[in-house]
C-alpha cells in the first residue's frame, strides 16, 4: 500500500451539484435536462440525492476531520440562471456563496466546474451544445459567475465533453438517448471545446486572482492484440474519444495525423463536422491560457477491429457482464484476460493511469499541471450496522493501485498536483441511480445519515502523512 504523500498534495472528494443537491425546486431553480426525462424515466428521482442543498456543512465538517483539503463542487447553471440565461435568480447566487464560504472556513479548497452535464432544460430544447448560441449562453453564465464569486480561486470550465456527447449521442444513456448518431457526437465535442476556450480567455482578459482549465475523463485505447487491424482500431477510437479534444484543449488545432482518423470515422459513419471560420483562432488563444489540466480516470479500453453494424449495451444496473458496445468501421470493445471488471463492466486497470500521464506530459506540455479530478471505485456498499464501519476494503484497493500509478508518474517528473475521489459522499449517478456507490462516506438515503467507510479512515491517515 502507498505509504505517504507528497507534501503540499491537493487531497480532494469531489461531487457534482445535480448528483448531490437534491432540491431540484427549490428557491427558484429552473428545470436541467433531467428532471422531467427522469420522470418519465420511472427507474429514480434526482430528489433528494444527498441532500447536499441543505447538509453542505456537514459533508464539508466530514471532509476537513478526515484529511481532505479540497473539495470539487459545480454550479448548477439552472440555480443562477433558471432558463440558462436572462436575470440571475438571487436565491441561488446567495447559496453558493454560502457554500463556498462553509468550504474556505473548514480548510476546504473548492474547485468549482461550471456545467457538470446539467445543461438547462430550456437550452437543451433548443439544441444543447449542437446549438451555437448555446456557446453565448455559456460564456455569459461563466462570466456572471467568475465576477460574482470572487472568493473561488479554482475554476473549471466543463466537466467530461466526451463523456455528455457519446452518453448523449453515442450509447444513447443520457437524454436525448440518440445511437452512433456520429455528427451530433462530434459535433458537440467541437462546441463545447470552443465554449471552453472563450470562457478561458474571457477569464484571463480579466485579470481576476485565480486559475482555470477543464476537464476531460481520458480512456487509454489498447488494440486487444498487436495486429495491424486491430491496432488502427485502437488509433480510431482514441482519436474519437480522446485525441481531437486534447488536440483542440492543448494545441489550439486538429493535428494532421487526428484529422485523418476522425475523417476516416465521419466517412465510414455518413457523418459530418462542421469547423467555421474564427473557431481554430479561439482555441488556439486558449491553448497556453489554461491554468492546469484536470483528468478523470477510471479506465482503460480493450479494443479489436469490426465493421459491422454499431450497436451497444448499457449496464446501468450493475448486472456483471451485461454490456457491449460496437462502433461501425471503428472497433469492438471486448474484455482482457486477467483485467478484472466491477459490477457494471468498468476494466480496473490501474497501469493505464500510469501511461495517459505520462502520455500527457510528452504529447501537450501546455496541461501544465494536472490534477486527477475524478478516479473511484463504484461498488455496491453493505450497511450492518449503525456503530460498524462500513467495509469497503475493494475501494481502498483500487484508489491504492491508482495513486500508486500516479506517483510512479510523478516520480518519472509528471506534474501531478493533486487527487479528488469520486466521491466525496454516495450520491446520485446518472444512468444507474442509487445502487452504484463511490463515497468516502456512506449514505442512506432513506434518513440522510452519513456513515464513515473504512476507506474515508484510510484517507485520513494517508493525509497525516502529509
Ligand atoms: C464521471 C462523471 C461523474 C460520475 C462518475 C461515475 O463520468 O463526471 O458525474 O457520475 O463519472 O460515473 P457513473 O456515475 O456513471 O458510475
Amino acid at each position: 500500500r502507498v505509504k505517504a504523500l507528497p507534501k503540499n498534495f491537493v487531497w480532494g472528494g469531489a461531487t457534482a451539484a445535480y448528483q448531490v443537491e437534491g432540491a431540484t425546486k427549490a428557491d427558484g431553480k429552473g428545470k436541467t435536462m433531467w428532471d422531467d426525462y427522469l420522470k418519465a424515466q420511472g427507474r429514480f428521482s434526482p430528489d433528494p440525492a444527498s441532500d447536499f442543498y441543505h447538509r453542505y456543512p456537514e459533508d464539508v465538517k466530514l471532509a476537513h476531520e478526515y484529511g481532505l483539503n479540497a473539495i470539487r463542487v459545480s454550479i448548477a447553471w439552472t440555480r443562477i440562471f433558471p432558463k440558462g440565461y436572462g436575470e440571475p435568480n438571487q436565491a441561488g447566487v446567495a447559496y453558493y456563496h454560502k457554500l463556498f464560504k462553509t468550504c474556505i472556513e473548514n480548510g476546504v479548497t473548492p474547485y468549482v466546474s461550471l456545467h457538470h452535464f446539467d445543461s438547462p432544460k430550456t437550452l437543451f430544447d433548443q439544441g444543447d451544445w449542437l446549438n451555437r448560441k448555446n456557446i453565448d449562453y455559456f460564456v455569459a453564465y461563466a462570466e456572471f459567475c467568475f465576477k460574482e464569486f470572487k472568493e473561488v480561486k479554482n475554476w473549471f470550465t466543463i466537466n467530461e465533453l466526451i463523456s455528455l456527447s457519446l452518453s448523449q449521442y453515442i450509447a444513447g444513456n443520457f437524454p436525448p438517448n440518440h445511437h452512433f448518431d456520429v455528427t451530433s457526437a462530434i459535433q458537440a465535442q467541437h462546441n463545447e471545446l470552443l465554449a471552453h476556450a472563450r470562457a478561458v480567455n474571457l477569464y484571463k482578459s480579466l485579470h481576476l486572482n485565480g486559475r482555470i482549465g477543464l476537464i476531460h475523463v481520458l480512456q487509454p485505447i489498447y488494440p486487444i492484440t498487436q495486429t495491424p487491424a486491430n491496432k488502427h482500431a485502437a488509433a480510431l477510437y482514441d482519436a474519437f474519444i480522446n485525441r481531437f479534444l486534447l488536440d483542440g484543449t492543448f494545441l489550439g488545432d486538429y493535428s494532421d495525423e487526428t484529422m485523418d482518423l476522425i475523417n476516416e470515422i465521419l466517412q465510414k459513419n455518413n457523418a459530418k463536422l462542421d469547423i467555421q471560420a474564427g473557431d481554430m483562432a479561439i482555441l488556439k488563444q486558449a491553448a497556453t491560457q489554461n491554468d492546469y489540466f484536470g483528468l478523470n480516470y477510471y479506465q482503460s479500453q480493450f479494443i479489436q477491429a469490426y465493421d459491422g453494424p454499431s450497436g451497444n449495451q448499457f449496464n446501468g444496473t450493475g448486472d456483471k457482464g451485461s454490456s457491449s458496445f460496437s462502433f461501425h468501421g471503428v472497433g469492438q470493445v471486448v474484455p482482457k484476460a486477467g483485467v478484472p471488471t466491477t459490477d457494471w463492466d468498468w476494466n480496473i486497470y490501474p497501469k493505464g493511469l500510469y501511461d495517459i500521464l505520462k502520455r500527457i506530459a510528452k504529447e501537450y506540455p501546455n496541461s501544465k499541471t494536472i490534477y486527477i479530478t475524478e478516479n473511484g471505485l463504484g461498488y455496491k456498499d453493505q450497511f450492518v450496522s449503525a456503530d460498524q464501519v462500513i467495509d469497503d476494503e475493494p475501494r481502498i484497493d483500487y484508489i491504492d493501485q491508482h495513486l500508486a500509478a500516479l506517483l510512479q508518474a510523478r516520480k518519472e517528473g509528471v506534474n501531478v498536483q493533486g487527487y479528488f475521489v469520486w466521491s466525496l459522499q454516495d450520491q446520485f449517478s446518472w444512468a444507474n441511480g442509487y445502487n452504484k456507490r463511490y463515497g468516502l462516506f456512506y449514505v442512506d438515503f432513506d434518513t440522510q445519515k452519513r456513515y464513515v467507510k473504512k476507506s474515508a479512515q484510510w484517507f485520513k491517515e494517508l493525509a497525516d502523512t502529509m
